[in-house]
């Protein structure tokens, strides 16, 4: 049995990372739609740079939830047949334990030097303009795919997609493209677990609403303890 999962801002929020498109989704009075484009990173670097040193540095004051523990279990039955495909820039999914986590708008903890073309792992800071360790140059940008960029990986998502058994899509809202096109690309049975319908919802064969770290945990019951590997 495969499945793919999509993950989106939704799953981190009972680990108190705010989602985008909720209503406390704003930063310092800036949309952060404006925030995340090339073209708001040319016109103030600065700003671009505290926004996501902030969400860095917030990052070591969360932890993973229920949710994010459920798929490490599910990852922990179907092994190589499980493949978490997330929206997410935080790395909640590895700390609870998942290691087949695909990013596709990049990591906070990753910073990408834009004069080398090199990724380095970042825990500090980048608005102070720090050195990039591999050339020296002081280009280092955060490692995020902005509006406007090609999200990270396709081709594996792609194929994924087209030969999984299961595709979930969980706590997405479902206006943000390529994502939001997945249910159309996925060959197997399509289901939604958000705190509310998506834009997208009635793509999906079946939609349920509620908080991720119920819905979460209770699906990957399921799916273990009917059709999964330990099921005879
Ligand atoms: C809970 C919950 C709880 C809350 N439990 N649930 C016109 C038409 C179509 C497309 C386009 C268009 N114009 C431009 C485009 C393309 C564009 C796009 O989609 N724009 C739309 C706004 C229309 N997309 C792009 O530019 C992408 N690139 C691209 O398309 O390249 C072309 C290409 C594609 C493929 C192959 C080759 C070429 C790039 C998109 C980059 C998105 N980047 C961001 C910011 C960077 C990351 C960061 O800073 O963190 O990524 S935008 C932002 O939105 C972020 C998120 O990953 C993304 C999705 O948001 P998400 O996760 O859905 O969060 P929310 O807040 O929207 O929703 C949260 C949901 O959770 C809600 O539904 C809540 O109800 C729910 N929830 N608590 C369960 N406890």
């Amino acid at each position: 049995m495969r499945v793919v999962v999509l993950t989106g801002a939704g799953v981190s929020a009972e680990s108190g990372l705010s989602t985008f498109r909720d209503a406390d989704g704003l930063w310092e009075g800036h949309d952060p739609m404006q925030v995340a484009t090339p073209e708001a990173y040319a016109d103030d670097p600065g700003l671009v740079q505290r926004f996501y040193d902030e969400r860095r540095a917030a990052l070591s004051r969360v932890e993973p939830n229920a949710a994010h523990l459920a798929l490490a279990r599910l990852e922990a039955a179907l092994g190589d047949d499980l493949l978490v495909v997330t929206q997410n820039v935080d790395d909640l999914h590895e700390r609870a334990g998942s290691t087949r986590v695909h990013h596709l708008h990049g990591r906070l903890r990753s910073a990408w030097c834009t004069s080398c073309d090199d990724r380095h792992e970042w825990d500090g800071p980048l608005g102070d303009r720090p050195p990039c360790p591999g050339c020296g140059a002081r280009a280092l940008r955060p490692d995020i795919v902005w509006f406007g960029e090609i999200p990270y990986g396709m081709d594996l998502v792609e194929r994924a997609l087209w030969s999984c058994d299961h595709f979930v899509s969980i706590g997405t809202s479902g206006v943000v493209y390529p994502a939001a096109a997945f249910v159309h690309w996925a060959s197997g049975r399509t289901l939604e677990l958000n705190l509310e319908p998506s834009m997208g919802a009635s793509d999906f064969a079946e939609s349920r609403q509620g908080p991720a770290t119920h819905l979460v945990p209770g699906w990957v019951d399921e799916v273990l303890g009917d059709g999964g590997p330990n099921s005879s």
